[in-house]
């Protein structure tokens, strides 16, 4: 980077998603191009973001986020980890796909080793839309990644005027632009492009976590099963198939495993497949032990994890040690 304005130093790295989509016209909300946009493209339609900081761009993919696989977490958490370690890059934002923007930012979360600000930003409608989210939540995320009061609080997810933990946030509707949000609330707001925080995450992330980006190489395959009435034991055996190290069971209600897929289940773990319980519900928590006997079974409880963020702890977790008792730690430190 060039002399230092004094400004903070970003880099706004992209990847494509509605925030980089165009619609054939104005009233095209829901239905338009996807990741078409240069993350260079995107900056220039919002000027006002050049009064905050000092912004590098970096476009490291451009897909929508259903696409997103393992290698792209490593490779975008790579990239940002090296970024972060540079004096003169003092915060991250990263435009992001919506569908899958909660399991990266919880990635992230979970395996960055800095306190510097890392902002995780999508739209629910594109640029060229009536209303369209994407210019004001990037500029919100710029505000908050040159924030100060950012750091230390691991990777925030910035929508609708909202700062959100990575750890809590989830996608919760398919179109409308209040989609992402916490069970606990969110941390706090940006009003008039000022950052204010209310409250922090409890649980580790970050530099307190076990696990650094720059030290994994490779995830291991964990699929999710989702159940429903009517459910049989089809899905779980097809995936124990498939050399998977672990299943989340997307369990109905508090973590009840219905009685035609416990035995199939139970295979899992005759196999070395672990076998972890969430549910499907969206909120509350799975408490070991109670829906289901997780001791006699060794099967782990996934506390308030929704399925999709267990998946991504229980890859992390697998990482390292592998027995289920340091499984079941992750999910009530994290
Ligand atoms: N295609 C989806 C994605 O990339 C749309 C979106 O960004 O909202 O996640």
């Amino acid at each position: 980077m060039t002399a230092h304005t004094g400004k903070a130093r970003l880099v706004l790295i992209g990847t494509g998603g509605t925030i980089a989509g165009r619609g054939g016209s104005a009233v095209n909300t829901s239905a338009y191009d996807c990741s078409v946009l240069g993350i260079d493209e995107i900056l220039t339609g919002l000027p006002a973001a050049a009064e905050i900081a000092d912004i590098r761009t970096e476009q490291l993919f451009q897909i929508g986020s259903e696409n997103f696989g393992t290698a792209h977490l490593l490779q975008l958490g790579k990239r940002v980890a090296a970024l972060l370690q540079r004096d003169d890059v003092d915060g991250v934002v990263i435009t992001h796909g919506t569908d899958t923007l909660d399991e990266t930012a919880y990635f992230l979360h979970l395996t960055l080793k800095s306190a510097k600000p890392v902002v995780v930003v999508g739209a629910m409608r594109p640029p060229s839309a009536l209303s369209s989210d994407g210019p004001l939540n990037l500029y919100h995320a710029i505000v908050v990644a040159a924030s100060r009061d950012a750091h230390g609080k691991g990777t925030l997810v910035v929508a609708n005027d909202e700062i959100h933990t990575a750890r809590d946030v989830v996608k919760t509707n398919t179109f409308k632009q209040e989609a992402f949000r916490s069970p606990y609330g969110p941390l706090g707001y940006i009003v008039e492009g000022v950052p204010r925080f209310y409250r922090l995450a409890a649980r580790r992330h970050t530099v307190q976590t076990e696990w650094s980006i720059a030290e994994i190489h490779d995830l291991p395959e964990v699929g999710i099963v989702y159940a429903h009435g009517g459910m049989t034991d089809h899905g779980v055996r097809a995936m124990l198939d498939t050399g998977v190290r672990a299943i989340v069971y997307a369990a109905t209600g508090n973590g009840n495993v219905a009685a035609s897929v416990v035995a199939a289940l139970r295979d899992a773990r005759s196999r070395a497949v672990h076998v972890v319980r969430a549910s499907r519900t969206g909120g509350g928590v799975v408490i070991r032990n109670a829906a289901q006997p997780d001791d006699r079974y060794d099967w782990l409880a996934a506390d308030d994890h929704v399925p999709h963020k267990a998946r991504i702890l229980t890859m992390l977790a697998l990482t390292g040690a592998c027995d289920a008792d340091a499984l079941q730690r992750a999910f009530l430190t994290y």
